[in-house]
């Protein structure tokens, strides 16, 4: 399979006359391509069986130990003019990154299968849907990049229709940290990466392309790409309502966007529709309406924490034919990592396993699997129009202060809650306790151009005839004074879900408080569950001393982004603070 599209094979030449391999071959996806690439990668040791009892079609991937994340201080934006690229990203000049790029792929893949993958993110038959073609020497991102991405001869002949692709060139290259970059100049539509084999680093239609390359693509045709789950919330009469969440890593969106209802609930005949669980692509409708696709096909899922507890639908999910990496394995031959019953024999760097090495599993080790594996995958993820989206939330984990849920009072108040959002680091994790790190929309690692236009695109939405979502900001992270969380959290989530589409059908009249709309006593359906009124409150105080200081540092944060920072925005963040100085009662929930 070659192309008909004369750019493509061009660039295809090209590379190939810098990277000098030994052999290129253009994948289709087919079944039998996949088959040969595991049969290659057993042999080479890339790919190790696990027990295909237990586990059919399931094999185990260790990377390089040095090797194991995404890497924000090698990650660069290259627009021509620094400053589009923003203080959120680093920089270095279009020119000088090709040149240093081009020297590390010179002869790189000498003795080596180039790979040419053209996939498209998003169905393939949708308006919302976008193509790329990356070029690897990696078999590991081959197989990956056709669990995550729609690939092969669909997307090909997509691609010769449109004309249009964004260009996203590969190597594992020595996996020297020190040669190592992920380099994305939107103005070209085109990614860099080397030296690294790791997902986030080297699956280039995930984060470099759907959210570094196309956040900034979408801002200049209109539409957003966000770091958001798609979830869809369906009521006993058979409605559904989708909501979009942004959280930063590690506050479980993978689990919310497959979240089992409580038991009573079940009973009622609630259902929840999993769409995505980490990015979402959302454009505005003839109806005014923000309709949003997942542009990925898989999941590229954390594995520790995943447990019958926390996620049964994802251990389902992966139960059968998932690529493991970085876990560690059972004495039968079965992927282990923390959080599972049962005791590891081999950790995941292969070695026998001793407590004294740390975490059998790496804590950032990792599933691929289809997302059509999963129990609760909503058949509408396939939708070429994308589903409505009735709610946009957006959540930290944030130990005091932000109360269970807020909603903003419009759609300015709602970016400004975005913007302000972060998480609160614990002395577990950092020895710094309380220290919060802001997260605008979840998109610091990830947006391709600079905060202050990206907040201004966003506020660009409310348009006359736009029906945009209303927005919430949750936290379900909340500690009490004994430093336990004061909300179960998991399932339980979804009684937050429904009070906040209760508002979206104008069926809950909240609280009103200078930081948003809370729920009103009674409002929130707590049967089923044992939560004393005092925590609840607690959940649901508004503290306006907190509050006070926490907008000065909000304000101070958005004064970082100088003069592209939105003016409204601003202004929004000194409205919330001077209705703060309204003296009134501190307990919205009273
Ligand atoms: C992430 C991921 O790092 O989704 O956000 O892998
Ligand atoms: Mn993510």
């Amino acid at each position: 399979m070659t192309s008909k599209l004369d750019s493509l094979d061009q660039w295809v030449n090209d590379v190939a006359a810098m990277t000098r391999p030994a052999k290129i071959h253009w994948c289709d996806g087919s079944d039998t391509e996949y088959r040969a690439l595991v049969q290659q990668m057993l042999q080479s040791g890339d790919l190790i069986e696990l027990n295909q009892q237990t586990h059919p079609g399931c094999y185990l991937h260790r990377s390089s130990p040095s090797d194991v994340a995404r890497v924000e201080h090698l990650t660069f934006v290259c627009t021509k003019d620094e400053a589009d690229a923003g203080p959120n990203n680093h920089w270095m000049a279009p020119a000088e990154a090709h040149a240093k790029m081009d020297a590390l792929f010179d002869g790189c893949m000498e003795g080596r299968t180039m790979y040419v993958i053209p996939y498209c993110m998003g169905p393939i038959d949708s308006p919302l849907s976008r193509c790329g073609v990356e070029i690897t020497d990696s078999p590991y991102v081959v197989a990956n990049m056709r669990t995550m991405t729609r690939m092969g001869a669909p997307a090909l002949a997509r691609i010769e229709r449109e004309g249009r692709f964004v260009k996203g060139l590969h190597s594992t290259g020595e996996l020297d940290p020190e040669r190592r970059f992920i380099i994305h100049f939107p103005e070209e539509l085109s990614i860099k990466s080397y030296g690294s084999g790791y997902g986030g680093n080297a699956l280039l239609g995930k984060k470099c392309h759907a959210l570094r390359i196309a956040s900034h693509q979408a801002r200049s045709e209109g539409w957003l790409a966000e770091h958001m789950l798609i979830v869809g919330i369906e009521n006993p009469q058979g409605e559904t309502h989708y909501v979009a969440a942004a959280f930063p890593s590690a506050c479980g969106k993978t689990n919310l966007a497959m979240l089992i209802p409580p038991e009573g609930y079940r009973k009622e005949g609630w259902r929840v529709w999993t769409v995505g669980d980490d990015i979402c692509w959302m454009r505005p409708g003839a109806d005014g309406r923000l309709y949003a696709i997942n542009p990925e096909a898989g999941f590229f899922g954390v594995a520790p924490g995943t447990s019958t507890l926390s996620n049964p639908n994802a251990l389902q999910t992966i139960s059968r034919d998932t690529i493991f990496t970085n876990v560690a394995v059972t004495a039968d031959n079965q992927p282990w990592w923390e959080g599972l019953p049962g005791t590891p024999v081999t950790d995941w760097q292969g070695r026998p396993y001793d407590p004294a090495n740390g975490p059998a599993a790496h804590p950032n080790s990792r599933f691929t699997v289809s997302a059509k594996q999963c129990p609760t995958w909503s058949p509408k993820a396939e939708d070429a129009q994308g589903v409505p989206i009735s709610a946009i939330m957006f959540g930290g984990r944030r130990p005091s202060l932000l109360p269970l849920v807020m909603e903003a009072r419009d759609w300015t108040h709602g970016v400004l809650m975005g913007a302000a959002m972060g998480s609160e680091t614990t002395a577990a994790a950092t020895g710094a306790v309380g220290v919060l790190r802001r997260d605008s929309m979840a998109m610091k690692p990830f947006c391709g151009y600079h905060y202050g236009d990206y907040f201004a695109h966003w506020l660009s939405l409310d348009k006359p005839g736009a029906k945009l979502p209303k927005v919430f900001h949750v936290n379900w992270f909340r500690k009490g004074k004994d430093g336990k969380f004061l909300w179960p959290g998991f399932g339980e989530n979804l009684r937050v879900l429904e009070w906040m589409i209760a508002r979206v059908e104008g069926k809950a009249g909240g609280v009103e408080t200078p930081i948003g709309t809370l729920p009103a006593h009674g409002e929130l359906k707590l049967e089923g569950l044992e939560l004393p009124r005092e925590t609840l409150a607690e959940l649901l105080t508004v503290d306006h001393a907190g509050w006070q200081t926490e907008l000065h540092a909000i304000g101070e944060y958005l004064d970082s982004f100088g003069t592209r920072l939105p003016a409204n925005l601003r202004q929004e963040q000194q409205r919330v603070a001077q209705a703060l100085e309204t003296p009134r009662k501190a307990a919205a929930h009273a």
